[in-house]
């Protein structure tokens, strides 16, 4: 194909004075506003496309600066909707350059005659829904009016560029250019005495190709960036292979993913790998030059915990280390502060390498700041630099700064979006705000979009946005508005997805914190591009929760309510639980249940290192019982928690909860013994109660042998563990014989009736049914024995117990009853705190590095246990790192 024929091309101008009624307007003919155009359009809407530009490209009609390329591999960076287009366009590199792309853009706009609907040169001024016609009425620049039904806003996230926030540039005697409007002519540097002010990714792509012209090249950088060697070249034979080996299967794998990139979830820890193992894990990725394999490929707790996310940023820092010859210059160079990925890594081709050329000075904004931009060029506090060109690579107002340029967007009511989204962007699903009848963002904030391959986000948004204004007009429909119940949920669950990952811990454009003044949060969903997929499908499915619809001649159709109330991590460790077809636990006998708990434990991440673990004997009521110890790696004697594993009284045993007891172990500094006690229906009620405190009292006589602090001890279980720690409690109380400091109760089992409303609500669904709990209680207890405080502590005098902690989870059938035991406690006088995990269910804070929202609660449970042993509060350091930080 002659790439003349597909040369960008500024549009014939002359159709820009007349007013246009249509069915929808779009802002923006960039990767999205093509795309929703050509299937607006084959869907029968009467489309036009309101460009400020002057072609088609968005971004990339923008950003010609040198070196400006993509950053996913091309082959993944491109639409999918038609196969055939799939295969007329061949990419000529694995990066493709600016000019390439946009040529594809050119390209994409002539094969499905796109351009006659652009308004290109056009500027939307303002836009004003009219709730008596129920459109949108926008005025331009150009002067011309647009009335539409539907508005959507393709305005991209990184589109509209900070200002200069630096004074004295009008002073500046020589150029000034910014990477995100450079000039269309170019830009001749030769000889030039050149600043770059900025290293994110426009920063660190031209600057390498800056140096090579300018005659003198100063860098001024305020934070280092993590960058990666692209290894830019022709397209990798393994990807190209398995796309053309089966291309529907390669596209359909990138939907479902996290980042919208055909890679496989990374299962193995990094503390499951050796140092070697790491290092060559590393090697691998880094020679391939590809940011969504560095992030995502080499070990699963890389991007979620700052553990392992920081042996990832130590091996980059060595290599900067490696590359930059000047020991300073790399120190300078290299970033201590924030993990790897939590602010957007870049891909560069001899990024530290350009600074061993001896044209290029670092200025280290940290050490000595800019004081203000003179007529001949740069000041900081410490030197003046004398310039011909500054170059601002200084970023952009990401993600709403697009969308609020277009200023007033105004609603229902006379609201401004602007107003609306004071203290930080708003939205339902990303895709529509409350207040905004017929209002569309495209990957907007709220949205994956710049966390994925955003060409995977914009086609799955575009699909599912045009897919629904079809629906409405078959169903007779003309508005479609958010609920404000359906948005307040989508910011609960975006606040849930950020605890997910590290991003939140970096100030970043992500969080908004590059813009003076920005409320800060972090902006894009963090959920990943699968989950996102399928819950916007889920919203269909559920007859479009969370809208309201209204048309002339139909019943309006409102079904409120929020789409997701799970934390992110048990939507999704539930959703493949479903998947599984599992026949219910209490159908496969007490044998078979045990083997099918022993199988489905052993895919679980392996628990991380404590100081030492050991197995021993202890004494139970009737007989020996065997015991597991979790040492902490810290200089004993340490206090001892005697902890009781889960499994209704018939399953588990004491390494059934085996990655519990080693975090809770490593978080609250103290000795972990967990119990295997007896099991029903072998041992039947009251065995499991009497070797809880026949064990408590053993482990309390010898713990100067077991190298514990002699004393009081603490117990600890969770499920029916919980309830063998709360009974021994209560025999320990009336027994005597063993001194108990404090007790945690982990969602426990304290009462024998089934009546409480999460009976009901969370009988079936959560893994722990309530018909499972029935087979439990059966197989542990006859109904006579039940109401004894030692099955159902409940019933159980309360008063002169050690202080507790219960913690309980909303999605669990035995919320209720853990809520009401701690509150009988409180009523006793016993110091209580309670814990009612939102979103979380039964197993969440026992599936230590699968739940990762559960981390929260188990600190609190570690800081709880440690104020019952009289230990001092944790610092920030030694706690979870994954919360010792909460910007939102
Ligand atoms: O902008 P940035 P960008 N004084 O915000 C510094 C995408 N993209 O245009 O970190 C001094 O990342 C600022 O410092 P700090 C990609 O998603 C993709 O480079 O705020 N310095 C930072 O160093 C990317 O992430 C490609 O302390 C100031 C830099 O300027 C996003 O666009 C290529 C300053 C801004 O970095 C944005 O990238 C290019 C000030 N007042 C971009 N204000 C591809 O390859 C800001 N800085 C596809």
């Amino acid at each position: 194909m002659p790439e003349a024929m597909f040369a960008a091309r500024a549009s014939d101008a002359t159709n820009r004075e007349a007013a246009v009624t249509v069915d929808v307007a779009v802002v923006g003919a960039g990767f999205a506003g093509l795309y929703l155009l050509h299937r607006l359009r084959k869907a029968g809407f009467s489309v036009v496309v309101l460009e400020e530009g002057g072609d088609v490209g968005g971004t990339w009609y923008w950003n010609r600066y040198p070196g400006a390329r993509c950053d996913i591999q091309t082959i993944d960076y491109g639409y999918t909707f038609d196969p055939e287009l799939d295969t007329a366009w061949k990419w000529s590199e694995k990066y493709a350059t600016q000019p390439e792309i946009l040529r594809y853009f050119g390209f994409v706009a002539d094969r499905y005659d796109l351009r006659r609907d652009i308004r290109f040169c056009t500027k939307v001024t303002s836009a004003t829904w009219d709730d008596a016609t129920g459109r949108w009425q926008l005025a331009t620049d150009s002067g011309a009016a647009v009335s539409c039904r539907y508005y959507i806003m393709a305005t991209g996230c990184l589109s509209a560029p900070k200002p200069p926030e630096i004074d004295g540039v009008k002073d500046f005697k020589g150029k000034v250019h910014f990477t995100g409007r450079w000039p269309h002519e170019g830009v001749n540097l030769k000889g030039k005495r050149v600043a770059v002010i900025g290293t994110g990714s426009s920063g660190i792509q031209s600057i390498p190709l800056i140096a090579e012209q300018a005659a003198e090249l100063t860098v001024f950088q305020r934070t280092p960036n993590f960058a990666l060697p692209a290894h830019n070249g022709p397209q990798p034979g393994d990807r190209k292979a398995m796309l053309e080996n089966d291309p529907a299967a390669y596209r359909e794998q990138a939907r479902l993913s996290l980042a919208g990139v055909p890679y496989p979830q990374q299962m193995e820890v990094s503390w499951q790998l050796s140092e070697a193992d790491r290092r060559a894990r590393f090697e691998t990725a880094w020679a391939a030059g590809d940011l969504v394999h560095i992030l995502t490929q080499l070990w699963a707790d890389q991007a979620v915990d700052a553990d392992g996310n920081r042996l990832v940023a130590d091996l980059i820092r060595e290599k900067i280390q490696d590359v930059v010859k000047d020991p300073e210059i790399a120190a300078a160079l290299t970033p201590h502060d924030h993990p790897f990925g939590a602010k957007r890594p870049c891909l560069d081709t001899n990024y530290y390498a350009t600074y061993n050329r001896p044209n290029v000075t670092l200025v280290n904004l940290r050490q000595e700041p800019i004081k203000a931009i003179t007529a001949s060029g740069i000041a900081t506090d410490r030197r003046s630099f004398d310039l011909d060109v500054i170059v601002f690579a200084t970023g952009f107002d990401a993600m709403t700064g697009a969308i609020m340029a277009v200023h007033p967007i105004t609603g229902r009511a006379g609201k401004s979006l602007s107003s609306v989204w004071a203290g930080g962007p708003q939205s339902y699903l990303g895709l529509t705000v409350a207040g905004f009848p017929n209002l569309f963002m495209i990957t907007g904030p709220g949205s994956p979009s710049v966390l994925s391959n955003m060409a995977v986000s914009i086609e799955q948004h575009t699909d599912w946005v045009v897919d629904r204004l079809i629906a409405m007009r078959d169903a007779g429909f003309a508005t479609i508005e958010a609920t404000e119940t359906a948005q307040a949920g989508w910011a609960r669950h975006m606040a849930d997805c950020s605890m997910l990952t590290l991003h939140r811990l970096a100030n970043t454009w992500y969080t908004g914190a590059n813009v003076p003044g920005k409320a800060l949060g972090v902006m894009p969903y963090t959920g990943g591009v699968g989950p996102y997929r399928s819950i916007c499908n889920e919203v269909v499915e559920r007859g479009m929760l969370g809208f309201r619809l209204t048309g002339e001649n139909v019943a309006e159709q409102c079904n409120d309510g929020e789409i997701v109330r799970l934390q992110p991590d048990v939507r999704l460790v539930l959703g493949m639980l479903a998947q599984m077809n599992l026949p219910p636990i209490e159908t496969m006998g007490a044998q078979g249940a045990r083997d099918f708990l022993n199988e489905f434990n052993k895919g679980r991440p392996a628990g991380r290192p404590v100081g030492e673990v050991g197995d021993g004997v202890l004494q139970g009521a009737e007989g020996p019982l065997p015991f597991k110890l979790y040492r902490p790696a810290t200089p004993g004697p340490h206090p001892i928690v005697v902890y009781f594993h889960g499994g209704g009284w018939v399953l588990g045993d004491q390494q059934s909860d085996d990655p519990f007891c080693r975090d809770m172990c490593r978080r609250t500094g103290m000795i972990f013994v967990s119990v295997g006690y007896r099991h029903a229906p072998e041992h039947r009620f009251p065995a499991a109660a009497e070797d809880g405190y026949a064990a408590t009292r053993w482990i309390a006589e010898h713990a100067a042998e077991l190298g514990g602090r002699p004393g009081p001890v603490l117990v600890a279980g969770w499920s029916a563990g919980g309830n063998i720690a709360a009974v021994t409690c209560q025999l320990a109380r009336d027994r005597g014989g063993v001194e108990i400091e404090g007790q945690l109760l982990v969602c426990p089992v304290t009462d024998c009736t089934y009546d409480r409303p999460s009976y009901t609500e969370n009988a079936a669904g959560y893994f722990l049914t309530r018909g499972l709990m029935y087979w439990f209680w059966d197989i542990y207890c006859s109904p006579a024995d039940r109401a004894d405080p030692r099955a159902s502590p409940l019933r159980g005098k309360l008063e002169g117990l050690p202080p507790a902690f219960v913690a309980t989870a909303e999605f669990d059938p035995l919320r209720d009853e853990g809520i009401a035991y701690g509150e009988a406690l409180a009523k006793a006088g016993v110091p209580v705190e309670q814990l009612n995990g939102h979103g979380q269910f039964h197993s969440s804070f026992t599936m230590v590095d699968v739940i990762i929202t559960g981390v929260s609660g188990r600190v609190k449970m570690a800081e709880a246990l440690r104020g019952f042993a009289g230990l001092p509060r944790q610092d920030s350091e030694q706690r979870a790192p994954e919360i010792s930080v909460a910007a939102e």
